[in-house]
């Protein structure tokens, strides 16, 4: 098994970002800052099939597993960056049981799934595909994320689907979904999550969360939770530059 996987089911707290900047360059400065890993934001990032084979390579190059939030759960979303050598996927709005399966199935080669042999990347451009078939579904993490006033609904179905690793709530989606934006909402998004993940611990999964900083991480750890993806480069970028020059002009 991948230390990567390994550490995701042992429940150790993970840290990492989502990358969203479209360069090789981004990944290496944000690679080398040391993350527990990265998510490539293929969702709602201006990033293409080939560019995300080149931003694995980058993080490959710093030994920081790359994680690839896809746009959705069919099997052509899931199939080509796993045989770009992503280290997982991260699959979005996921909201039924059926979906959640979907996203087994596009991930986990048979018996556990339905995923295509290709000769990419991660198989040695197919002189390595025997070896490859025998460790993929013990090496990539697959997590899905319950995002959705419909997802929360539905939580114990999905959590119960076999192949999923991770169970990782979004806040901002679900904020919206459930029409819980602003701090007059916060206290219906914490009860969602808090349900989410006592569900998802109870079916054996690990919880994941989306957090915009690092402040309240401790609270959420007490809750169960250990994989984070902690904002991303651009908002970090916007975050720390934007302080910077605040500072120098108050100098
Ligand atoms: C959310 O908070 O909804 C997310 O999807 C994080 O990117």
């Amino acid at each position: 098994m991948s230390s990567f996987r390994e550490k995701c089911l042992q429940h150790t707290r993970l840290i990492g970002t989502f990358a969203a900047i479209p360069h090789p360059v981004a990944i290496e400065v944000t690679a080398a800052a040391g993350p527990d890993f990265l998510c490539i934001d293929a969702e709602h990032g201006q990033i293409g099939r080939e560019l995300i084979e080149n931003l694995i390579r980058a993080a490959d190059v710093h030994r920081v597993p790359a994680m690839v939030r896809v746009p959705g759960h069919a099997p052509e979303s899931v199939a080509g960056v796993l045989d770009a050598g992503a280290a997982g996927v991260l699959v979005p709005r996921v909201s039924t049981a059926a979906q959640a399966k979907a996203a087994v199935a596009a991930t986990r080669y048979p018996p556990l799934g339905e995923r295509g042999v290709g000769p990419g990347r991660a198989a040695g451009y197919g002189y390595r595909i025997p070896d490859y078939l025998k460790s993929a579904n013990e090496d990539l993490v697959l997590a899905v994320q319950i995002e959705t006033a419909e997802g929360l609904t539905n939580v114990e179905e999905i959590v119960a689907v076999e192949g999923i690793d991770v169970i990782f709530i979004g806040p901002g989606d679900l904020s919206v979904s459930l029409n819980a934006l602003g701090p007059n909402g916060a206290p219906r998004v914490e009860d969602a999550i808090l349900t989410i993940a006592a569900a998802a611990r109870k079916a054996g999964k690990t919880v994941g969360l989306f957090r915009p900083s690092p402040d309240d991480i401790g609270k959420w750890s007490d809750a169960g939770i250990s994989f984070y993806l902690l904002a991303s480069d651009t908002m970090f970028l916007g975050a720390s530059l934007a302080a910077g020059i605040a500072t120098a002009r108050n100098a």
